[in-house]
């Protein structure tokens, strides 16, 4: 699949404020993550994507996480409703920019869904049962993509916050994945390359336009993703991953 277009936010003062398991040894720094969320967006431009770049969002310390708030199907945006309190209210900050490209669905009450949760392989949504995502959420949103085209299945989160916190299609039929999914059989026809125990923020890697974005500092899953062949790129997403967070979450693309 080639991205075209990229919404992206910025993060804000007070982003570690926002919600997080990580216990820091050093406090989040919001000049380092300024830098880091710059880079980002230039990497992302020069891979051919148009960039959209939001304000930030003093209100609301996660949004810069802004992939939880939709879901890009092929003729609509699905506009989730985040699992965390805190978050709910971040959809109807990026609802009016996603209008601008898409027609809006919602996912409506009981339903809960974070976009962290939602892997696109191909054609079909692997969706994740999480803290953050239940059952009625995933069932809006699968419906939603089998009327435009898609399948669609579910499988629990295992040991993270979200479904893409520990597996990502990197294309070619592979899956870069924590060994608790690999006997999963869900993804029995996959190919699989597995993180390592001591780099596990390093799954959220990102295939964008035949390039892998990786973070910085997982030396093995480097390695592996080299030998893989797709060109690799790392960035520095230290401050991001303090909360909780990795690259896919930083943006929605479509
Ligand atoms: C949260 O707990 O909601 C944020 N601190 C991290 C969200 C990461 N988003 C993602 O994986 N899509």
């Amino acid at each position: 699949m080639v991205f075209i277009k990229a919404i992206v936010r910025k993060p804000n003062i007070n982003f570690a404020a926002g919600v997080t398991s990580v216990s820091w040894e050093q406090k989040p720094d919001y000049e380092l993550i300024c830098k880091q969320h710059k880079t980002y967006v230039e990497t992302l431009s020069s891979l051919g994507l148009e960039m959209v770049v939001l304000d930030p969002e003093p209100d609301f310390p996660d949004s810069y996480f802004i992939e939880d708030t939709a879901v890009m199907l092929a003729q609509t945006a699905m506009v989730t409703r985040p699992g965390d309190d805190s978050r709910l209210g971040e959809t109807e900050k990026t609802a009016p920019t996603l209008k601008k490209f898409r027609e809006l669905e919602f996912i409506r009450e009981p339903g809960l869904l974070d976009g962290g949760d939602v892997m696109l392989v191909e054609k079909h949504f692997f969706i994740g049962l999480s803290k953050r995502t239940n059952k009625e959420g995933a069932l809006q949103l699968g419906e939603a993509a089998g009327r435009q085209g898609f399948t669609w299945s579910t499988l629990p989160v295992i040991k993270a916050l979200h479904l893409k916190s520990g597996v990502n299609y990197i294309g070619q039929d592979t899956l870069l994945m924590f060994e608790e999914y690999a006997s999963r059989p869900e993804f029995n026809e996959y190919n699989k390359i597995l993180i390592e125990k001591d780099e596990k923020p390093a799954a959220n890697t990102l295939l964008i336009n035949d390039n892998l974005l990786t973070p910085k500092g997982f030396p093995k899953t480097k390695k592996k993703l080299e030998s893989f062949g797709t060109p690799v790129i790392e960035l520095d997403i230290s401050e991001v991953i303090k909360m909780d967070g990795g690259l896919s979450c930083l943006s929605l693309r479509f």
